[in-house]
């Protein structure tokens, strides 16, 4: 069989590349093209993303792609995070620069909202978790502040809808990413119009929902000649970087009402829940706060946010400023000769969501709730690890108690596997088998809905069976189970006052 290639562009928070998915019939195999960096770019103390530079880099990596493939790459797809959108006025023009869901433009806004409509409501309409940025509430940021662009805006576009508008001129909502706003109905399966005109928002300027796989068309001509690129069609992954790396779990059983196994997509945040059929919508859910959004093949992924490797990634920058720049292998062996279960933090504590010194917010945090201070770097990192595996031990109990049975196997995926500490943490804390990879999960997600769509592969049964074969997977197994059994009392105590 002739290789097919598929381009993934995959655009995190903090970086961004373009890979290239070479699939023979049986095996998939990455090229990582382009890798740029990204993040927040701060103007008048708002805080942006700079779309249009992501679009020259995504552009600059086809270029590159073009060069080294030719004509046999097949299609191109785009994934970012969720939540942040851009705005068009009528005649197409970008409405000022999209603004970061961190921003601090929402701060309030949750509580606003559930004045005008209460949290019950909401959630009963939408089946989402509250999280302070979701599009819902930067909406009525806007509207609040009187935004004369929320009143020129004729087109909302969530991000990688935004570059697919860029790529090939098709204006569409990617339902996962849909999914993400806090104004998707999963149970009707359309926009939540009738929330928004609770609160007095526009629903006209949004666009038609479509599915991952659908086929939205060739790239614009302009884009052809500045990449050198020909005949590529532009398709529609699950556009939300958490659908597609959920949808790259190499598990061997398909969506359940009973599921057997969960993941935890871990990356800046790690995303711990399961995959089910339709939504699960009710009290105790509500009460966890966990989500319902959209999945590839239209399933559910049932899940909470739980701040991830974040923790870690702020302690090793402040670290590098303070002039001591860790590689993260050395982290991990500073931290693994640090005492073991010796303090433990709640990371979604609010004093960890953007603390200008997270090692200072870990240490004050232990010490207000009278624990061991960890003072050198290795015991403030073995602190972070540890306290995120046991929020996933935490996360687990609720998960188990919402789908009503025991889950046997957690399976981790993304750039978190590469970090061995945590994953043998997670397996130790949680009591169960951990099976760790693939690393590029959301990229391989990106590629295998491609391949999907283009009819080389036939099932999401079958892409999982893909990429088991494809790539490496590690298991860990629990270890030192009754020693993390007694930490977890006094976990549960921190988190349950915090
Ligand atoms: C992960 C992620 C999460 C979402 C957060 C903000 O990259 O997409 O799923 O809650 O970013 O969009």
């Amino acid at each position: 069989v002739a290789e097919a290639i598929y381009l993934a562009a995959d655009l995190g928070a903090s970086s961004g590349r373009l890979v290239a998915g070479r699939f023979d019939g049986t095996r998939l195999e990455l090229d990582e093209i382009h890798r740029f960096p990204n993040g927040p770019i701060t103007v008048g103390g708002t805080m942006f993303w700079d779309a249009l530079a992501q679009w020259r880099e995504i552009q600059l990596g086809l270029r590159k792609a073009a060069d080294r493939y030719g004509s046999q790459i097949t299609s191109v797809g785009v994934d970012t995070w969720g939540v942040d959108y851009a705005l068009l006025s009528r005649d197409d023009q970008l409405l000022g620069n999209p603004v970061h869901h961190r921003d601090r433009r929402t701060d309030g806004m949750m509580q606003r909202a559930f004045d005008i409509v209460p949290r019950e409501e909401i959630f009963a309409a939408t089946g989402l978790q509250f999280l302070p940025f979701n599009t819902l509430f930067q909406l009525l940021a806007m509207k609040e502040a009187n935004s004369p662009l929320l009143e020129m805006a004729d087109t909302l576009l969530m991000m990688p809808d935004l570059f697919h508008w860029m790529l090939c001129g098709a204006k569409v909502n990617e339902f996962t990413n849909a999914t993400t706003t806090q104004f998707f109905d999963p149970q009707q399966g359309g926009w939540a119009t009738e929330l928004l005109g609770r609160f007095d928002l526009p629903s006209h300027f949004l666009q038609k929902i479509v599915p991952p796989g659908t086929h939205l068309g060739v790239l614009r001509r302009d884009v052809s000649e500045a990449t050198g690129l020909r005949g590529v069609e532009v398709v529609l992954p699950g556009t939300h970087d958490t659908a597609s790396a959920v949808m790259a779990v190499p598990a061997e059983s398909e969506a359940s009402e009973r599921p057997e196994w969960c993941y935890i997509s871990s990356g800046t945040w790690s995303l711990m829940g399961v995959e089910l059929p339709k939504p699960l919508v009710n009290e105790k859910c509500s009460r966890f706060n966990f989500t319902n959004e959209g999945g590839v093949g239209n399933t559910t992924r049932l899940l909470k946010n739980i701040a991830g490797l974040w923790l870690a990634q702020e302690c090793r920058r402040v670290w590098a400023v303070e002039g001591r720049d860790y590689a993260w292998d050395e982290l991990t062996k500073l931290a693994e000769a640090a005492p073991a279960r010796a303090a433990f933090v709640d990371p979604d504590a609010a004093d960890f969501l953007a603390p200008a010194d997270m090692p200072a917010a870990i240490r004050s945090y232990c010490q207000r709730t009278g624990q061991t201070v960890p003072e050198e770097d290795g015991a403030v990192m073995r602190c972070a690890v540890e306290s995120i595996a046991m929020k996933c031990r935490y996360v687990l109990g609720m998960l188990e108690e919402l789908t009503g049975g025991r889950i046997e196997t957690i399976h981790i995926v993304g750039g978190g596997t590469q970090n061995r500490q945590l994953c043998q943490a997670t397996a130790d804390a949680c009591g169960r088998r951990v099976l760790a990879g693939p690393v590029e999960a959301t990229a391989i997600g990106n590629l295998m809905t491609q391949a999907i769509a283009s009819r080389a592969v036939g099932s999401i049964g079958e892409a999982r069976e893909i990429i088991r074969t494809s790539f490496p997977l590690v298991e860990y197994e629990p270890r030192e189970t009754s020693a993390w059994d007694e930490s977890f009392e006094r976990f549960k105590g921190l988190v349950e006052k915090s």
